[in-house]
């Protein structure tokens, strides 16, 4: 059974596009409303299990809906309300959606399977990694034909997948200048200023070093950055406004490197981070922190809001709890978004790192060769993944 998602602006031009590839005896299993237009669902096939689940919730007798049956003026009529506001058939709406993402998924890795069992292979692998459906196809597309799937996994990942992680050209530590650290609530943001400051001072000493926070108004937020402030001998100021950081920063301008620490995301901090974006004549530069272990939703989202503000890169915090840093490698890779150092624990200042694409490729690979307990996929990864042979082909 064929079964196709058609999208069009308006159901007359889906049904057109269902009927020139599946006949007049196209099935239609389903059909939504999209932002822009209307996503139908087809198969060119019977499928009797199917319409008996669709009976059995409708308590009587399904006929399936052809395309060569529907005219256009009830094609209208289809459109998501009425008939399908039935919980029933919502639920099998739903149902039928994730079927449809399964048969999709499967008929890709079949259709790539007969064209070249290796580079289904090689997909199966790199989905392990996280990584979404686009980049994945796109690494597959640069990795030279050849035989050996050992070769063809370092080229995707030591080549393809390393040149195409953004990674800062700026350091977060060395170029000084004002530094804020703005993102989500809970990403790491502190304990990453935190570890910054102590590897700053460390290197050049407490008095070249300004930390700031904007993290006053929630109880004892700003005890946190105080205390590490306390054990460095760097005094930690607060400031409530605009106005404030301003004439914060301005008394400290002597200092080599100011970092800010804000709180998590709110509109006030977005307000905030504006502010601190238009502050003119002040080398101040905002990195986004972005918690590795979040969903790839929640990745997507956080840069959609804060790339309004001008970014010059981002932070990856919390790589030791995540599981698959495909998806956070795939988010940065889509927005373009720079990275600038990781963190992998909670240890300060010892969990930080700057970024290394070949190591950000290296420690995906090693997941996906920790992740498959034993048997094939052990046997299959365990060469790949050692930083060694994914760095040596880069
Ligand atoms: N495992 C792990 N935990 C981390 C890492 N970075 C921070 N954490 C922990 O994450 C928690 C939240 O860290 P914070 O630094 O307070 O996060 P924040 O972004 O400042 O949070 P808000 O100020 O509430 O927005 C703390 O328990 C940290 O110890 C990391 O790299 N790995
Ligand atoms: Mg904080």
């Amino acid at each position: 059974m064929q079964i196709k998602c058609y999208s069009a602006p308006d159901m007359r031009r889906a049904l057109h596009q269902v009927r020139s590839v599946h006949g007049p005896q196209a099935i239609i299993l389903s059909s939504r409303r999209v932002a822009d237009g209307v996503e139908v669902i087809a198969a060119d096939e019977y499928d009797a299990a199917l319409l008996d689940r669709l009976a059995a919730a409708e308590g009587g007798d399904v006929s399936p809906l052809t395309a060569g049956k529907i005219s256009p003026a009830v094609a209208g009529s289809m459109e998501p309300s009425g008939w399908n506001a039935d919980p029933a058939i919502a639920q099998l709406r739903q149902e039928l959606t994730t079927l449809r993402g399964l048969l999709e998924a499967e008929l890709r890795h079949s259709a790539q399977a007969r064209r070249s069992p290796l580079q289904a292979r090689l997909a199966q692998y790199l989905e392990q990694l996280g990584l979404d459906g686009g980049l994945i196809t796109d690494l597959i597309g640069a990795v030279r034909e050849q035989q050996d799937l050992g070769v063809a996994w370092r080229e995707a990942l030591g080549t393809h997948l390393a040149a195409r992680i953004p990674i800062a050209d700026t350091d977060m530590l060395a170029d000084g200048g004002v530094v804020a650290l703005i993102g989500p609530t809970g990403v790491g943001k502190t304990t990453t200023i935190a570890k910054l400051a102590a590897r700053f001072v460390r290197e050049h000493g407490a008095r070249h070093l300004g930390l700031l926070t904007t993290d006053n108004y929630r109880i004892g937020a700003h005890e946190q950055l105080q205390n590490y402030g306390r054990m460095l001998g760097v005094p930690v100021q607060m400031v409530e406004s605009a106005d404030d950081l301003r004439m914060a920063l301005a008394a400290l301008s002597h200092k080599r490197l100011v970092l800010v620490d804000t709180a998590g995301m709110s509109q006030r901090d977005l307000l905030l981070g504006e502010a601190l974006g238009s502050l003119q004549g002040v080398a101040l530069r905002s990195y986004l922190t972005l918690a590795s272990n979040a969903h790839p939703f929640m990745l997507d989202e956080t840069i959609a809001t804060f790339g309004a503000l001008p970014l010059a890169g981002c932070v990856l915090t919390k790589l030791d709890e995540c599981p698959a840093l495909g998806a956070a490698l795939s988010s940065v890779i889509r927005h373009r978004l720079p990275v600038a150092c990781i963190t992998d624990g909670q240890r300060v200042p010892e969990d930080l790192r700057v970024a290394r694409a070949r190591d950000l490729v290296s420690r995906a690979a090693q997941q996906v060769c920790a992740r498959a307990p034993h048997g094939a996929a052990r046997v299959a990864t365990a060469p790949l993944a050692t930083a060694d042979t994914v760095a040596a082909h880069a």
